[in-house]
């Protein structure tokens, strides 16, 4: 056996590179919520589960994205129209139906309030019946569905106050402070899952030989300032002013470079990672913007403040904002703080 020099700087235990390597290999999602929370008292374990439901949502979607182009019937349109008014892709379904299942017998939801329903899906009288909401986006970023290009769901947890009785969930109708849990799934050249449940943000990433999502990331933060911007340009024409002359900003300084993929997910993950800004403005078509805030905006505004960015409709916090329907719109600038103020402040400048 070769003796390791006493002044050797290796006089490590070899096991220890391993223990390191095993350790990360077991912080699953659920073990690294109770670690979050220094707790296994109920509303710790109560999230825990949560999160553990998510990411099998997750792994069921990814797992059908990666064989869709093999499959009949799982990309293109269904030929309906959802509550958005938008052209339903299958994969849309799909999904939809996935986080149903996997929460109608977990016992830890009474409501599921998803983009795809007009109304919320109460969980059966028959079925174990939990004290919280997931709102969710199943599939954002539907237009990259049938070209295998990224794209993300997008979710998240709210505790149900009063008894809903009328079935009208008016409970829902607060502000993203209320949210215990939030974050997305990316299914991208990986499958990614990002999350917060108010102690910072967390990257895993699934590894299909374990079919577990390991902790790849803790406590991410967004740089100050980037240079992404994230818009759809073409919409420039129905933009006001401000929105116009912002962009007008970026075209004529040196450092900004322009991404759009279509799925606000991929977008904001890249913006998480490297910096920059993404902005939904509202339109003349749609003067208060395209994006839900219930479950698209308060989610990521609840992430991005979680990794020191912040989130604005350009006049208030997306956190702020008390919706008063279920699929309310808001306009979104989202980011790092300096890229965001930047925005806002041609924004601003109109209302002085
Ligand atoms: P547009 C996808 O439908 C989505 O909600 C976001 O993921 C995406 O950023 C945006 O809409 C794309 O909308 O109008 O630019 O095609």
């Amino acid at each position: 056996m070769t003796e390791t020099p006493q002044n050797s700087t290796t006089n490590k235990h070899p096991d220890q590179h391993l223990d390191k390597t095993l350790d990360r290999d077991c912080t699953t999602l659920s073990r690294h919520v109770l670690q979050q929370l220094q707790s296994f008292g109920p509303n710790a374990q109560d999230l825990s589960a949560l999160m553990s439901r998510i990411a099998l949502a997750g792994k069921l979607i990814s797992r059908r994205f990666s064989r869709a182009g093999l499959m009949e019937d799982v990309l293109g349109f269904t030929g309906e129209v959802n509550v958005q008014g938008e052209s339903v892709k299958k994969m849309d379904i799909y999904a939809n139906e996935v986080f149903i299942s996997v929460f109608k017998q977990s016992g830890l939801v009474c409501r599921l309030a998803s983009e795809e329903m007009e109304q919320p899906y109460y969980i059966p009288e028959n079925c174990p019946i939990g004290r919280y909401t997931l709102l969710y986006d199943p599939i954002d970023g539907s237009s990259n569905t049938d070209i295998n290009l990224s794209l993300g769901s997008i979710f998240s947890i709210r505790q149900q106050e009063g008894t809903d009785l009328d079935g009208e969930a008016k409970d829902l109708l607060q502000n993203g402070r209320k949210q215990l849990a939030a974050g997305y799934i990316l299914y991208g050249p990986s499958t990614m899952l990002v999350y917060t449940i108010g102690k910072g943000v967390h990257f895993f990433t699934l590894d299909p030989s374990l079919g577990e999502f390991i902790l790849t990331q803790e406590n991410v933060k967004i740089p100050n300032h980037g240079g992404v911007y994230s818009v759809n340009e073409g919409n420039f024409w129905q933009w006001s002013e401000p929105y116009r002359e912002y962009i007008r900003y970026v075209h004529s300084t040196k450092g900004y470079s322009a991404r759009y993929s279509g799925a606000m997910v991929s977008d904001i993950h890249r913006i998480l990672v490297q910096g920059g800004v993404f902005l939904y403005p509202g339109t003349i078509e749609k003067p208060q913007g395209k994006l839900r805030l219930l479950y698209e905006t308060a989610p990521l505004a609840f992430l991005i403040e979680q990794a020191g960015g912040s989130a604005s409709t350009g006049e208030i916090d997306i956190l702020e904002v008390v919706p008063t329907k279920l699929h309310q719109r808001t306009p979104l600038i989202i980011g790092s703080p300096e890229n965001v103020e930047k925005v806002k402040s041609f924004v601003k400048a109109v209302e002085v």
